[in-house]
């Protein structure tokens, strides 16, 4: 089964939305186009309540962007996003969804944040889709989506720690760079760990 993960296609990640990915609308039509050659679509969506410990709102007196510590991990204090069923977390408007065998919500805890579509940060509760993937009996992945230095990163990585041959497709994926030079250095850590970027 070839199978394509897509990583939080969702408004507020888009140019306009509460936590814009830089070009983040430019990878939509590239992932549609892609869609054809993969048997098995899969996708991952940030799906947070509204009380959630990544928004900077929910911490008095810190402001967004600011690093703040969450469970005893370090967190950025994000803008208010993908908060459960509202317009924000819908997936983008001009993504083909008709395919998307199923789909991973991440984010639920308001303890916790969850960049992973497998863990959460402290890896302490699994989403369910790394088991899910077994019993479909898939060993490799194609990734595309956002935000190439977050929720793609760690999910290349939670995915490669647990077994599956990982391919990032670069150019439909968008990072959001908060500091010069975060997605590069998020492809090279992806890289070392063991995915291959095409
Ligand atoms: C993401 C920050 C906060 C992502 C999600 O999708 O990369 N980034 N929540
Ligand atoms: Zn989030």
């Amino acid at each position: 089964m070839k199978t394509l993960l897509l990583i939080d296609l969702q408004n507020d990640f888009m140019p306009g939305g509460a936590l814009a990915v830089p070009g983040g609308d430019e990878i939509i039509p590239v992932v549609n186009e892609l869609l054809p050659q993969f048997d098995l679509i899969v996708a991952t969506q940030d799906w947070h309540p509204t009380d959630h410990g990544s928004f900077a709102i929910n911490h008095p007196g810190r402001e967004v962007f600011e690093q703040a510590t969450l469970d005893g991990l370090p967190q950025t204090l994000w803008p208010v996003h993908c908060v459960q069923n509202t317009e924000g977390a819908l997936f983008a408007p001009g993504l083909d969804t008709r395919r998307i065998k199923r789909v991973f919500t991440k984010g639920m805890d308001p303890r916790i944040d969850s960049y992973s579509g497998l863990y959460d940060n402290g890896h302490k509760a699994s989403t369910g889709m790394g088991e899910w993937l077994k019993t479909e009996e898939v060993t490799e992945l194609h990734v595309a989506g956002v935000a190439t230095d977050y929720c793609v990163k760690f999910t290349v990585l939670d995915a490669l720690a647990e077994g599956f041959k990982v391919n990032l497709i670069a150019r439909a994926c968008r990072g959001v760079n908060l500091q010069m030079g975060d997605v590069d250095l998020a492809l090279t850590t992806m890289e070392a760990a063991g995915c291959a970027i095409i």
